[in-house]
C-alpha cells in the first residue's frame, strides 16, 4: 500500500492519477465494514411501493432507527376479486427500507392487536441467525425490537418466516431493503421500487369475490395470479410510474415468490446496467433479466423516446394472462432519428415471396378505383387478419381478457359506433373506456394495416360473436382518416 501511495505522488500530474484513484476505491470497499464508525441516530423514513426513500447521498452511518407495523386486510387482487393480504406496512411489497453499509439498525416489528397470526421478519441483509426471524418472532398486540449491523452493500429481500413460511410469504408478507455502498449509489433522475409474486386463490384467475389462499395449487406452484405490486393492474393506466425523455431511471425490483422465478423484461427499452441478483457486480446491455424467488435486481436505463413502456414477466403468459404487466410513461419530444414510428406499410404477398411496398398516395388511388369485395370475401380474408393482428390481445372469440383487453363480442362500446371503431383501429386508443359496463385503461397500439385491411377487419369482427352485421366498407375508412 505505502508503494503504491507513493507511485500515486510520482504521477499526480498525469492522467494516471485517476487510475490510482479508482484503485484506492476499490480497495476501500475490502476494508472490514463491521469496524465501520456510527455517528448519531436517526429515524429511518419507510415508504410504500412504488416510491423508495431518499438516497443516503455522503451520509455517514448512523444508528437508524426502523418501525415496522404488521397489518392483515382484506384488499383487491383484481377487477371484483379480493384477497386477505398479510402485510409489512400496509402495502405489498412492505414499506422500502433504505440504508447505508455501516449503519446500526434498530428494527422495532409490531403484530397489530386486530391480526390473528404471530408472525417475524427474515431480512437477507442481516448477518445473524434466521436473518432476524429468531429474534422478531412476535405475537398480535406485541412487539419486539432486535439490532443488526449491515455489513454488506446490495439489495435484499425480508420476508415472513414463520410457519407455514411458503403461505405467509403467498399473502404478500415480502419487500426490499436496500444497502447502500459508502458514499451512495450514483444519482439518476427516477427511482421507483417493484416487486413481483404469485399468488394462489380457491377459486382460478377472474373468479369473484372474496378468494381464500389454495394450499394445493401453492405446493403444485399453480399460480392464478403473477403479479408486480400485490394486485393486477398496480401500475398500469394512470398508476403507471413516469419519467421524462433523456431521463435516466433506476428501478429496485424484487421478486417475493414464493414460487416463481421471474423473466424481468421492459418492453421496448435495453438495460443500461444490471446490478445481477441486487449484488456489485454490472452487467451491460442486457434485455431479459432473471429474478430469483427471494431475489432482486436493480436495473437502470436512460428513455430516450416518448411513448408507454411495458414492464413484463417475460415468461409472457404470466404477464398478459395473469397479471405479471407494468407500465412506463415517458413523456417529451419524439425523435425520429432514434425511433421513426411506422415509416411505409408493404402488402406482403406470400405466393410472390417479396414485400411491395405501397407508398400512400398510390394506396389511396388503387382503393378509388378497386370495388367493393363481396360481403363474404370481406370476412373470410378479415378473420385472416384477425387471427394474425387482433387475436393475441382481443382473443380467438373475441373475449379479451379481463382487465387488460376488452372484449370485441357483444361490445356495447363497438356497436354503438363505427366511425369510432375505424378511429381505433386507424389510431390506436388509450384512455380509460367502458365496455358492457366494464372500465379499461390500457394501451391499444397503431395497428399497421391498408384502408381495405381495416374494412375488412372489422367487417369480420362486426359479422361474428353476436355483433351487429355491420359492412365496414373501404370508403367509410378513408372517410374516419379526414
Ligand atoms: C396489443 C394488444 C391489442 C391488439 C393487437 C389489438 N387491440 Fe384492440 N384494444 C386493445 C386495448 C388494450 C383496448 C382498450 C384501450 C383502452 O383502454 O383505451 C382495445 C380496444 C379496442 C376496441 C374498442 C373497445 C371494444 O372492445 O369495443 C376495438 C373496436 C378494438 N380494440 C379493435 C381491434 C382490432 C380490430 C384489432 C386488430 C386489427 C385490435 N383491436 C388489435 C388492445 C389490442
Ligand atoms: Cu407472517
Amino acid at each position: 500500500m505505502k508503494i503504491f501511495k507513493t507511485l500515486c505522488v510520482l504521477f499526480i500530474a498525469s492522467s494516471i492519477f485517476t487510475s490510482c484513484k479508482n484503485e484506492e476505491k476499490k480497495a476501500l470497499a475490502y476494508t472490514d465494514t463491521s469496524e465501520i464508525y456510527i455517528k448519531g441516530t436517526m429515524d429511518a423514513v419507510l415508504t410504500s411501493p412504488p416510491f423508495v426513500p431518499a438516497p443516503i447521498g455522503d451520509r455517514t452511518a448512523k444508528k437508524l432507527i426502523v418501525n415496522m407495523e404488521i397489518i392483515e386486510k382484506e384488499g383487491t387482487m383484481s377487477d371484483g376479486v379480493t384477497y386477505i393480504y398479510w402485510t409489512f406496512g400496509g402495502s405489498v411489497p412492505g414499506s422500502f427500507i433504505r440504508t447505508r453499509v455501516g449503519d446500526l439498525v434498530e428494527f422495532t416489528l409490531s403484530n397489530h392487536p386486530d391480526n390473528k397470526l404471530p408472525h417475524n421478519i427474515d431480512m437477507h441483509a442481516v448477518t445473524g441467525p434466521g436473518g432476524g426471524a429468531t429474534s422478531s418472532f412476535v405475537a398480535p398486540g406485541h412487539s419486539k425490537t432486535f439490532s443488526f449491523k449491515t455489513l454488506n452493500p446490495g439489495l435484499y429481500v425480508y420476508h415472513c418466516a414463520t410457519a407455514p413460511v411458503g403461505m405467509h410469504i403467498a399473502n404478500g408478507m415480502y419487500g426490499l431493503i436496500l444497502v447502500e455502498p459508502e458514499g451512495g449509489l450514483p444519482k439518476v433522475d427516477k427511482e421507483y421500487y417493484i416487486m413481483q409474486g404469485d399468488f394462489y386463490t380457491k377459486g382460478d384467475n377472474g373468479a369473484k369475490g372474496l378468494q381464500p389462499f389454495d394450499m394445493t395449487k401453492a405446493v403444485k406452484e399453480d399460480a392464478d395470479y403473477v403479479v408486480f405490486n400485490g394486485k393486477v393492474g398496480a401500475l398500469t393506466g394512470n398508476k403507471a410510474i413516469t419519467a421524462n425523455v433523456g431521463e435516466t431511471v433506476r428501478l429496485y425490483v424484487g421478486n417475493g415468490g414464493p414460487n416463481l422465478t421471474s423473466s424481468f423484461h421492459v418492453i421496448g427499452e435495453i438495460f443500461d446496467k444490471v446490478h445481477i441478483e441486487g449484488g456489485s457486480l454490472i452487467n451491460e446491455n442486457v434485455q431479459t433479466t432473471s429474478i430469483p424467488a427471494g431475489g432482486s435486481v436493480i436495473v437502470e436505463f436512460k428513455v430516450e423516446v416518448p411513448g408507454t413502456f411495458i414492464i413484463v414477466d417475460h415468461a409472457i403468459f404470466r404477464a398478459f394472462n395473469k397479471g405479471a404487466l407494468a407500465m412506463l410513461k415517458v413523456s417529451g419530444e419524439d425523435n425520429k432519428k432514434l425511433y421513426s414510428g411506422v415509416r411505409q406499410e408493404g402488402i406482403y404477398h406470400p405466393e410472390g415471396g417479396t414485400i411491395q411496398t405501397m407508398p400512400e398516395n398510390d394506396q389511396k388511388e388503387m382503393v378509388v378505383n378497386s370495388k367493393e369485395k363481396p360481403l363474404a370475401q370481406k370476412i373470410a380474408d378479415g378473420k385472416q387478419l384477425y387471427m394474425t393482428t387482433c387475436f393475441a390481445c382481443h382473443q380467438s372469440e373475441g373475449q379479451g381478457i379481463p382487465n387488460a383487453f376488452p372484449p370485441l363480442a357483444k361490445s356495447d362500446y363497438l356497436n354503438a359506433d363505427v366511425k369510432r371503431a375505424i378511429g381505433i383501429v386507424l389510431n390506436g386508443k388509450t384512455g380509460e373506456i367502458t365496455i358492457n359496463g366494464k372500465k379499461y385503461n390500457s394501451v391499444m397500439t397503431k395497428q399497421t394495416l391498408s384502408d381495405s385491411e381495416i374494412a375488412d377487419v372489422l367487417t369480420y369482427v362486426y359479422n361474428s360473436w353476436g355483433n351487429n352485421k355491420t359492412n365496414v366498407t373501404v370508403n367509410q375508412v378513408k372517410e374516419a382518416k379526414k
